[in-house]
């Protein structure tokens, strides 16, 4: 894995964000950060790597959400284009290049992309039933529908897909299907529609992806899983007026489908980096160049676009180099829970970046796990890393070091008198993590090449404990003044080692080193390499400011306020034992299940309770339960509230359950118990 020595340009590629949201914690961490710290990594080892980005402006969500909010989608999309560069750029991503789908080199390359694989027959044309909505008088694409999914039941399945269950979905397949927005029942009816033969790529993918030993192991069984189920040709129209149009005479009002013109934003806007630098053909380096490489970082739930259907497209087209490597990084939760935009449960860029310090992220979401691993964001957590670590291991060496050196020796950093063999071990620490943080960032194993650099401030600070230099001055400063040296040099290795990490602060280190240039602009090697003799520095001052315990406790009531409010999951008000003594829970038996009529989630149930008899109850629970799994099944009930009517049926108890962000689950006795048995 890792980029191979001799190849002199890679162009690192992070997923195009749709232009339809702010970004929050979980996209830097899966993607945007890996990406800028690889492309930082090889700027410094003299790979020209170019890092590409653009805004993602198609697709139905985004005309389904500009519609919603009253904006035309242009007015929509730039609107977000602009904020979400901003905070790409608030935490350190070094784009040179943040490039938009709109952009009209975009339309050209897609619509030629189009017609070539028209061309060369990877794109044929076929009559196809879609829903169509008579009052809306239009066909409606994917997203315009929502129904119940025909494989797990659950309501509120899109066009395209299911959340519940995951599964792709054609919006012909929707049980009980809706149009969004009038609500009324679609029709099927024949339209055109164009589709790229992906079904004739099977055995090329398969090659290419067991061939390819660069490709990560996530990437590859995920890849490979989907092979071997079948790939199926892509419906890649949609009608739309938002969108790139069909090049194609008579398509009018179609437009070619998001995932396919989003890709191609990829090289889009390497030609738009190419034109800016006057330089129109120097995209053609990175993309038709066969020693050049093609890094993608993209989240996990885009590996099929990416490692299938571009791949691919490439193929088809047959101009371009296909993808080197994909770096998919797993997903992040906040304080243990999954992030949810929609019940308040996540930390916005922006939000982050009022109050903390963006390296201080960087760093907690490159230390926390491996980018192949699940990780959590906690506040506590976020707080003891920039204390503990950041603060004090790092920022207490380097300050000590600098310190003592300006204190002592007339503001300057001591050249090294002779080494005696601690002093060199010292030295061959610098080289030992040098080499093993680029071994693991070769891997794209961040995490344990930021580990091995800090170990290496650790290491810094107990090679300085323990050679006291505070009593060495006294008795014998030309050892003082190495001590000194050599920390300072680790301080030096150090810079350069962090600064695709926490680019801020290394750039602080370099300059209270006093060292010609910037941080950025040093070689990878340049960390092996010795300090000028006897070089003046300014007053050190501390590295990171720690964090108070109060910032914190704020940011988590934040948290908890916000969830309580798109939820109304607020805490309960106390009840006194006598007041919850008067609900009278008992065991029952679910011995008839029946769908409320005209409801997507309700189910009419009747539940034998023993000695009170045989009640009804009216439960939400359809999307998570079919009627066999609930027949028969022991369940707790509150048996004595008041009787009321939802959806127009009478419920006399109210059958109790576990509700969190995956779903709903029924509580029941771990042993059977007689029906009508009370719960104490
Ligand atoms: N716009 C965002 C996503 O699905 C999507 C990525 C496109 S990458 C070419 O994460
Ligand atoms: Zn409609």
């Amino acid at each position: 894995m890792g980029v191979s020595a001799l190849s002199k340009k890679v162009i690192v590629t992070a997923a195009l964000p749709y232009a339809n949201a702010r970004l929050h914690l979980g996209h830097l961490r899966s993607t945007y950060i890996p990406a800028d710290i690889y492309v930082r990594y090889l700027r410094a080892k003299g790979v020209d790597a170019i890092y590409v980005c653009a805004t993602d402006e198609h697709g139905t969500p985004i005309a389904v959400m500009a519609e919603q909010s009253g904006k035309s989608c242009k007015d929509y999309v730039d609107y977000y284009h602009k904020l979400i560069l901003e905070d790409l750029l608030a935490v350190g991503c070094s784009f040179d290049i943040f490039a938009r789908t709109t952009n009209p080199e975009h339309y050209e390359l897609t619509q030629e992309f189009f017609k070539r694989l028209l061309e060369k027959g990877y794109i044929y044309e076929e009559e196809y039933e879609q829903l169509y909505c008579p009052k809306c008088k239009r066909f409606l694409p994917d997203r315009y529908v929502e129904g119940v999914c025909p494989y797990c039941g659950s309501p509120g399945a899109r066009g395209d897909a299911c959340d519940a269950c995951g599964r792709y979905l054609k919006p012909s397949e929707l049980k009980e299907p809706y149009c969004i927005i009038c609500k009324s029942t679609p029709e099927l009816r024949t339209t055109r529609h164009w589709f790229f033969k992906l079904s004739a790529f099977q055995e090329f993918l398969e090659k290419w992806i067991k061939e390819n030993e660069r490709l990560p192991d996530n990437v590859k069984n995920f890849a490979l899983q989907w092979i071997k189920e079948g790939l199926m040709d892509w419906c890649i129209t949609r009608d739309l007026d938002w969108g790139v149009p069909v090049p194609v005479e008579g398509a009018e009002g179609k437009v070619i489908y998001v995932w396919f013109d989003a890709p191609i934003g990829y090289i889009s806007s390497t030609i738009r980096y190419a034109e800016e630098r006057g330089k129109p053909e120097v995209w053609k380096d990175y993309w038709q160049n066969p020693d050049a490489e093609i890094v993608h970082f993209i989240g996990k739930d885009i590996i099929y676009h990416h490692a299938i259907f571009w791949p691919a497209m490439l193929r088809a087209h047959g101009d371009f180099n296909l993808p080197t490597i994909i770096v998919a990084g797993e997903f992040l939760t906040l304080e243990g829970k999954k992030m949810s935009k929609s019940r308040g449960w996540v930390v916005e860029i922006k939000d982050y970046v009022a109050k903390f310090d963006p390296d201080s992220l960087r760093y907690y979401l490159a230390v926390s796990s491996p980018l192949t691993k699940d990780a959590d964001f906690s506040w506590d957590e976020f707080l003891r890393r920039h204390n503990n670590e950041l603060a004090d291991v790092l920022g207490n060496f380097v300050h000590r070091a600098l310190t003592f050196a300006y204190r002592n020796f007339g503001e300057k950093i001591p050249s090294a008198k002779e080494l005696d063999d601690y002093d060199k071990q010292a030295i061959a620490e610098i080289e030992k993590a040098h080499s093993e943080a680029s071994k693991y960032l070769d891997q794209f194993d961040f995490h344990s090449a930021i580990r091995r650099i800090i170990d290496l401030a650790s290491f810094g600070n107990k090679y300085f404990n323990d050679k006291e230099p505070w009593n060495t001055i006294k008795t014998d400063p030309d050892k003082a003044a190495t001590t000194i040296h050599v920390s300072c040099r680790i301080a030096k290795a150090l810079a350069i080692m962090l600064a695709p990490f926490i680019p801020n602060a290394a750039e602080r280190m370099w300059s209270m080193l006093n060292l010609p240039g910037s941080v950025h602009e040093q070689p990878w090697d340049e960390a092996l390499k010795d300090l000028p003799p006897d070089h003046l520095i300014p007053a050190p001052k501390p590295l990171f400011t720690k964090i108070e315990p109060k910032v914190i406790r704020e940011q988590k009531e934040i948290l908890r306020r916000s969830l309580a409010e798109r939820t109304g999951e607020a805490e309960a008000p106390k009840v006194s034992i006598d007041e919850f003594k008067k609900m009278d829970l008992r065991v029952g038996t679910v011995i008839e299940v029946e769908r409320v009529p005209g409801s997507k989630n309700l189910y009419k149930l009747k539940i034998d309770l023993g000695e009170l008899g045989i009640r009804q109850s009216v439960a939400g629970i359809a999307p998570w339960y079919k009627e066999d799994e609930l027949l028969n099944k022991q369940v707790a009930v509150i048996a004595n509230l008041q009787p009321a009517k939802i959806f127009g049926v009478e419920s006399e108890v109210m059958i109790l359950a576990a509700e969190d962000e995956e779903g709903v689950s029924i509580l029941q006795p771990d042993k059977k118990k007689r029906n009508g048995s009370k719960i104490l």
